[in-house]
């Protein structure tokens, strides 16, 4: 079975409905007014200036129907819009920088002790990694017993949940640090990730000659009771598209510098978070 555009889609799509922020209290209307206006104006602005064709028109509504019909929304919001939100959410916070969450989050991943190895398939592929480290508050106090969920994608780029072939929780777990705040899992390093060139999203690239990347990446939800929940990803120095993530989503603070594992192959890595207060 093949992973497509339309299957992962769904399964995104499937996946925000069923999670709590998708309703949220009630919009004010003054609100709705002001942003669907300006956005409204914007696309004026840019259909006068630019002489929009009919044409373009068309393939503009054809391109919109296409990304419903793949379940491409999530996709395409996270990868053009989500960095944007993100900054504007978190402008205030001190502590360590998050970063997008991206359409392949599952809550509820298997609960993993302080030192765990994260749910793999027997002769997993890919680099051996050890990502260990502290979660503190900002006064340097270690958060005992703080949480740290971890998702990502496989060495072939692939998450589970999002693409076919692959176990219900692979690379997925929850740890809960310990006394000291800290922890240590065990995982392979993961692949660059390429948005699916079969669907809408992938259409778009093409058609504007971008390219489908994003760099191999690592994601976290970093809490404590108490503490602003950190959504964040870690990057890996010197790995492709590092540099011109397509959902620019990386940050300077967010890439690591993995050394070689003393005594064992693959790499370990030491990365702390430091959580802002409530
Ligand atoms: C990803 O893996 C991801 O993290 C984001 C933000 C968008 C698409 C795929
Ligand atoms: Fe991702």
């Amino acid at each position: 079975e093949q992973a497509t555009a339309a299957a992962s889609g769904a399964a995104a799509t499937e996946r925000f409905r069923s999670r709590e922020r998708a309703d949220g209290p009630a919009a004010d209307t003054g609100r709705v007014n002001t942003l669907v206006s300006e956005l409204l104006a914007a696309a004026h602005d840019i259909i006068r200036r630019h002489q929009l064709t009919y044409a373009e028109y068309d393939a503009l509504k054809a391109w919109l129907i296409r990304v419903g019909e793949d379940g491409e929304w999530p996709l395409f919001l996270d990868v053009w819009l989500e960095h944007v939100v993100e900054e504007v959410a978190h402008e205030d916070r001190q502590g360590s920088k998050g970063t997008i969450e991206g359409p392949y989050y599952v809550p509820g991943a298997p609960s993993l002790p302080a030192d765990a190895t994260l749910p793999m398939r027997d002769g997993e592929q890919g680099t051996p990694l050890t990502f260990q480290g502290q979660v503190t508050d900002v006064a340097g106090k270690p958060l005992a017993g703080a949480s740290v969920e971890i998702w990502q994608a496989d060495s072939d780029g692939y998450y589970s949940q999002f693409a076919p072939g692959l176990p219900e929780w692979n690379l997925r777990g929850g740890i809960t640090a310990d006394e000291e705040g800290r922890f240590r899992i065990g995982t392979v390093e993961p692949a660059p990730y390429r948005i699916p060139t079969d669907g809408s999203c992938g259409r778009l690239i093409e058609a504007a000659g971008w390219h489908a990347w994003r760099p191999a990446h690592l994601h976290l939800k970093v809490s404590a009771p108490g503490h602003r929940l950190i959504t964040t990803q870690l990057y890996f120095r010197g790995g492709e598209h590092v540099g011109d993530d397509i959902a620019s989503a990386v940050k300077p603070e967010l890439v690591l510098d993995p050394v070689p594992a003393d005594g064992g192959e693959g790499r370990t890595v030491t990365y702390d978070f430091v959580l802002d207060g409530e």
